[in-house]
């Protein structure tokens, strides 16, 4: 075969002759179903991400979907993975579609703003918060989730997380503030017009320490669509540990801490 032959061949197959980008043909559409309870965003086209984006302030992913390569290239659930962006204290990512493959989503380190993120399909987990001080806010504005094996949000912080305008379907928790982290503290968690379709494999909406004091709050309205599974808490309390210990499970239902009614949770 002539060196031309080659060449045109490896660009039919889609595969790059040289450097190291990757092939370039389209991947698999994996966009979740939209319904008429969601509208999943189209991709406006794809970024692969080897190794994780720091965000310092701000970054627009303009409807992209980025999906794990190399190190990142796992929906595995193991713990300790890397995540596809890192945000420092304050930053904001906007506009990003995370595909599948994602790893371990995204970390935040003190206050940030997730603003109409999107996960076709999360990894490990969609997101995890390490607020330093008790008033940083971490806020996730729109966007979506999907094929959360376990959590969706994981708050191994301090402070308060907002929820608002979010839908969540195929999940195990939609939050959990972390019931075993090393430095554990009273966290709150504010959910905002958030809609969940809940799965057979779902276990509550939120997670919540009772003897740290944690807290769930509901403005707005959030629907919680419950027919695979009746009988799927709101609020799921446990007893919380600092010993990397497994938590035990406690009470469901609403108390002084996660106080919610038909008019603020609607569950159907
Ligand atoms: O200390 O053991 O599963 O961030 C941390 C905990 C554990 C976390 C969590 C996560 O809860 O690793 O994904
Ligand atoms: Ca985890
Ligand atoms: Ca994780």
């Amino acid at each position: 075969m002539t060196t031309l032959r080659a060449l045109s061949l490896v660009t039919l197959l889609g595969l790059s002759a040289c450097g190291p980008e990757g092939p370039t043909f389209p991947r698999a559409n994996t966009t979740p179903a939209s319904s008429p309870i969601v509208k999943w965003p189209t991709p406006t086209g794809e970024k692969q991400v080897d190794a994780t984006i720091r965000v310092l302030t701000h970054f627009d992913g303009k409807m992209q979907r980025f999906y794990g390569v190399d190190d990142l290239g796992t929906s595995s659930q193991d713990e300790n993975q890397d995540p596809m962006f890192r945000l420092s204290d304050n930053a904001v990512l906007e506009n990003v579609i995370i595909g599948d493959p994602a790893a371990d989503g995204i970390h935040c380190y003190g206050s940030c703003t997730l603003k109409n993120v999107w996960w076709e399909r999360v990894g490990e987990d969609a997101a995890t918060f390490r607020g330093q001080m008790p008033d940083d806010v971490m806020l996730i504005d729109r966007g979506g989730a999907s094929g959360a094996k376990d959590k969706v949000f994981q708050n191994n912080g301090v402070g308060t997380m907002i929820v608002k305008d979010f839908y969540v379907e195929n999940f195990g928790k939609l939050y959990r503030s972390c019931g075993n982290c090393s430095r554990q503290s009273a966290r709150t968690i504010v959910l905002e017009n958030v809609t969940a379709l809940v799965g057979k494999k779902s276990s509550c909406l939120v997670g919540l320490n009772e003897n740290y004091g944690d807290r769930a709050i509901f403005k707005g309205l959030n629907r919680v669509f419950v027919d695979a599974k009746p009988s799927f808490p709101v609020c799921q309390r446990f007893l919380g540990n600092a010993r990397g210990l497994e938590p035990s499970k406690t009470t469901t239902g609403p108390d002084r801490n996660c106080v919610y009614d038909g008019g603020s949770v609607v569950v159907e």
